[in-house]
């Protein structure tokens, strides 16, 4: 048997890790748990389009400022940790913070979730804007960490 776990943490994903993506499968254990279609309560960042084909969120204060969709998910410590050294929080890539995301559907519930925005790095300025990260984008530019060039 595998040691129990504990804690129920709400974080909202925008990118890989969402449903048919590469990175689900981390969501895919028995400790994650589908919480539904969200969006963030307020327009305040862009997304970014990442050499290795994964978006970062940024936050932007001006009028381009968007909703972002996503997925809530509820998880355990462990996989909250998983999350973590995915997107390499210890480094400074991104970091994990809170945000209010709503439903997209009535009862237009509000919850405060973790999600990753990305860290300080010079790159940012030079990336393309997306609109969104769905799974045609996904499928056609994102490469696996294994699969990267350094
Ligand atoms: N993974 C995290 C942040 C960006 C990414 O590709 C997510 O899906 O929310």
């Amino acid at each position: 048997m595998s040691p129990s776990t504990s804690g129920a943490h709400n974080v909202f994903v925008y990118g890989t890790l969402k449903r048919g993506l590469y990175n689900h499968r981390l969501l895919e254990r028995g400790n994650a748990r589908f919480m539904g279609e969200v969006r963030t309560k307020r327009a305040q960042h862009v997304m970014l389009l990442a050499d290795a084909g994964y978006p970062y969120l940024v936050k932007s204060t001006t009028d381009d400022a968007r909703v972002i969709d996503g997925e809530l998910y509820s998880v355990d410590d462990d996989t909250l940790t998983l999350l973590d050294e995915l997107e390499e929080v210890s480094t400074g890539m991104y970091t994990r913070e809170t945000i209010e995301v709503e439903r997209r559907e009535e009862p237009r519930a509000t919850k405060e979730a973790y999600y990753y925005l990305a860290g300080d790095r010079e790159d940012l300025a030079r990336l393309p804007r997306i609109d969104a990260y769905d799974k045609a984008l996904h499928d056609d530019v994102y490469l696996p960490k294994d699969q990267r060039g350094r």
